[in-house]
């Protein structure tokens, strides 16, 4: 900034810094509402069915263009975070309108809202469970069918393994019933073995000690 008197002989300069901070005077907006989503029989509660999403044309000053979101209807709910979420499970043929709210999180003057977009839900069936030729795989539209029904899939072969089991299994139990049985039953016949051969051993030897004892005094009794 630079001042001069009228006779321009006195002349005086002074350095001004400005600094200019964001006022939070825009008030964010949906990008492309209204907004429509869908679900079916199917779906299950808390699934994200889609979302919204809208922009803040002030900066991040003060968090001036920060957006949270809200809003519900009927059986979903909008989070914080845009998403779309199905609340309780939907039957085929419903359908829920209701609202979804943005506003901003700016300081000064104060927050700001948008106006309010309209979102609805369709309900409809379940999508038929299709294979692609060649079992390459499902169509999109299929995805939660074949989720539900790679978990009951999971679960009848689980029960069809056992029963696939069940044949060898009981005859393979026998059989090492039948093997263990056999094991002890040779084990008592070895020792039983042992035992009696042991005992004639110690009979014999008792039996050569009298005899040798026998002759030796009659041997000495006839040489008397
Ligand atoms: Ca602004
Ligand atoms: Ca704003």
């Amino acid at each position: 900034m630079k001042a001069t008197d009228s006779g321009g002989l006195e002349t005086q300069e002074l350095h001004v810094q400005l600094r200019v901070y964001d006022r939070n005077d825009n008030p964010p907006y949906f990008n492309s509402p209204p907004y429509v989503v869908a679900a079916t029989d199917c779906t299950d509660p808390g699934s994200v069915l889609g979302s919204v999403e809208g922009a803040d044309d002030d900066s991040d000053y003060n968090q001036n263009n920060q957006i949270y979101y809200g809003g519900s209807g009927g059986k979903f709910a909008v989070m914080a975070t845009g998403e779309i979420v199905l609340t309780e499970a939907c039957i085929d043929g419903e359908g829920f309108t209701g609202s979804a709210t943005i506003s901003d999180q700016g300081i000064f003057p104060g927050p700001l809202s948008g106006t309010a977009a309209t979102v609805t839900l369709t309900c409809g069936p379940c999508p038929a469970f299709t294979v692609a030729p060649g079992g390459g795989g499902t169509t999109a539209a299929a995805t939660t069918t074949v989720a539900a029904t790679t978990v009951s899939g999971d679960t009848s072969n689980a029960s069809g393994g056992l029963n696939d089991m069940l044949p060898w299994l009981i005859p393979a139990i026998l059989a090492a019933i039948l093997w263990l049985a056999l094991t002890i039953y040779f084990l008592v016949v070895v020792v039983v073995v042992v035992v009696v051969v042991v005992v004639v051993v110690v009979v014999v030897v008792v039996v050569v000690v009298i005899v040798v004892v026998v002759v030796v005094v009659v041997v000495v009794v006839i040489s008397l």
